[in-house]
């Protein structure tokens, strides 16, 4: 019989989700669809195999590739946020780096569950993009509102809360149990199209912030996307284009590069779906819409230091405020893609792009393994060397480390793409600081620092080659 472990668990558990979705959204499928067609065109090309031999990209790409996903969802209470950590933790993903969305303007705060080691993350990848509501910046008449709604509903079965907590006291679970947990754990995420709220009080909240609406008016946190990875995202925003699928108009992140740094993403913008609405008291129900589910899709790049992604936010940022230098200014030839798509390139130019540069000026995290010349090398007698004259030697080598973790701000476009074309300009301006200690109380504990998980990474593989080669320094 099958062994059921933290990481089959999960993998489990995002198959079965993705399966949900595909019948959800079936446009999802499409999509997934598409990024095979994409991957399989760009192993095709990478490998020059001419005469058009069909090359399965799953026997060419690592095994994490093709199951790799993230979702997303938004919570509105404490509770709720902790317990979604205790689900999780059982998955064996926690907490990992804190998101200030008021930056993007929204009332809200997150972080990402995923596997935070490197064996974890290559058995399977799964993540989840975890919001939840602040109360206090929402105005009085809204938040209560809001905390009313809360407070009725339980979005987790109470089987779920009870495999949960047997998981925590005996450390497993049954295979029978196993599979009972993600059956009800898919309950939390399922959709519903039945609001607990009134269409007024649905209106009222949207008029303050559709997310609020999003978060507030169902009797669950349903999942609101999932998210493939491809390696050649171009090419699937081509393919979408071309299959007249409501594509957003452009890619978020980075431009294309040799070398690929952080997150760039797009997606198909959310569907308008029926939903149905309380009429008072009574069990009638008015029918009325609601858009928020969407697909998305990712290709992964490097993961930055401190450093790095400081000087990303830099380019990034004089790209914005160039483009919006030129909105006003027409161009005949050029539409608002094409002219946002043009300064990218042009000022990413300051962004190194070969991986000797990146690692020797400290913008990207790599991880260090010993070639064969090792055993050899080993033989002499020095008990110091240098990272540098290493590389040199052939001794060692080095490859980047993935980025596993998020960028809602540059990802701030496919929000807004997905809120309807109310005007953004209100909601934009937000006054409020980041609150991580209060994140961090409504989730009953620490979320872990991103770049410090890299850092251990690259430090480690050092290690392991230091001792390897009976060194006492490197
Ligand atoms: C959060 C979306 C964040 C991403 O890919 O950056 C995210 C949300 O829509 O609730 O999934
Ligand atoms: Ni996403």
């Amino acid at each position: 019989m099958e062994e059921w472990t933290q990481d089959s668990l999960r993998a489990r558990f995002c198959k079965a989700l993705s399966e949900m979705y595909k019948t959800e959204v079936p446009l999802y499928g499409d999509l997934m669809d598409i990024v095979w067609e994409a991957d399989a065109a760009a192993v095709r090309a990478s490998q020059e195999v001419e005469g058009g031999v069909a090359i399965d990209p799953d026997d060419v790409l690592p095994a994490r590739h093709r199951v790799e996903r993230h979702g997303a969802i938004r919570l509105g209470t404490a509770h709720e946020l902790a317990t979604i950590r205790r689900m999780f933790a059982v998955m064996g993903m926690f907490p990992v780096g804190y998101y200030d969305l008021t930056l993007a303007g929204f009332p809200m705060h997150a972080t990402a569950f995923r596997p935070k080691d490197r064996e974890a993350l290559a058995a399977h990848p799964f993540r989840v993009f975890t919001t939840v509501l602040r109360m206090e910046l929402l105005t009085e008449k809204t938040r209560a509102l809001a905390q009313q709604a809360l407070q009725q509903r339980n979005i987790f079965t109470d089987r779920l809360i009870e495999l949960i907590d047997r998981a925590e006291t005996a450390g497993t679970l049954t295979p029978q149990e196993y599979a009972e947990f993600i059956n009800e754990g898919l309950e939390t995420f399922r959709w519903h199209s039945k609001a607990t709220v009134s269409l007024e009080e649905y209106q009222m909240l949207k008029a303050e912030h559709p997310l609020i609406a999003d978060i507030v008016s169902f009797p669950n946190s349903h999942i609101n996307h999932l998210t493939p990875r491809t390696i050649d995202i171009d090419l699937v925003q081509q393919l979408m284009l071309d299959r007249n699928m409501p594509a957003k108009e452009r890619i978020e992140g980075p431009p294309r590069r040799k070398c690929p740094i952080l997150l760039r993403q797009t997606s198909f913008k959310a569907l308008e779906e029926t939903v149905y609405f309380r009429d008072g008291s009574s069990d009638i129900f008015i029918k009325g819409s609601h858009t928020a589910r969407f697909g998305e899709v990712e290709q992964r790049g490097y993961a930055l230091t401190r450093k790095g992604r400081h000087l990303y936010d830099q380019i990034l940022s004089k790209v914005n405020s160039k483009a919006l230098q030129h909105q006003g200014k027409a161009s005949l030839t050029q539409g608002p893609a094409e002219v946002y798509e043009t300064i990218l390139t042009e000022q990413f130019h300051d962004f190194p792009d070969e991986l000797a540069e990146l690692r020797q000026e400290q913008l990207a995290y790599f991880c260090y393994r010993l070639t064969d010349k090792a055993e050899s090398w080993a033989m002499s007698p020095s008990k110091t060397a240098l990272v540098s004259s290493l590389l040199r030697q052939g001794v060692l080598e080095y490859e980047p480390i993935t980025y596993e973790d998020f960028l809602p701000l540059s990802a701030g476009g496919i929000f807004n793409s997905n809120l309807g074309n109310t005007s953004t300009s209100k909601r934009l301006i937000m006054d409020a600081d980041p609150d991580l200690d209060g994140f961090q109380r409504l989730l009953g504990t620490a979320v872990t620092d991103e770049f410090w998980l890299y850092e251990t990474m690259q430090t480690e593989s050092l290690e392991t080659c230091k001792k390897k080669l009976g060194l006492d320094e490197l």
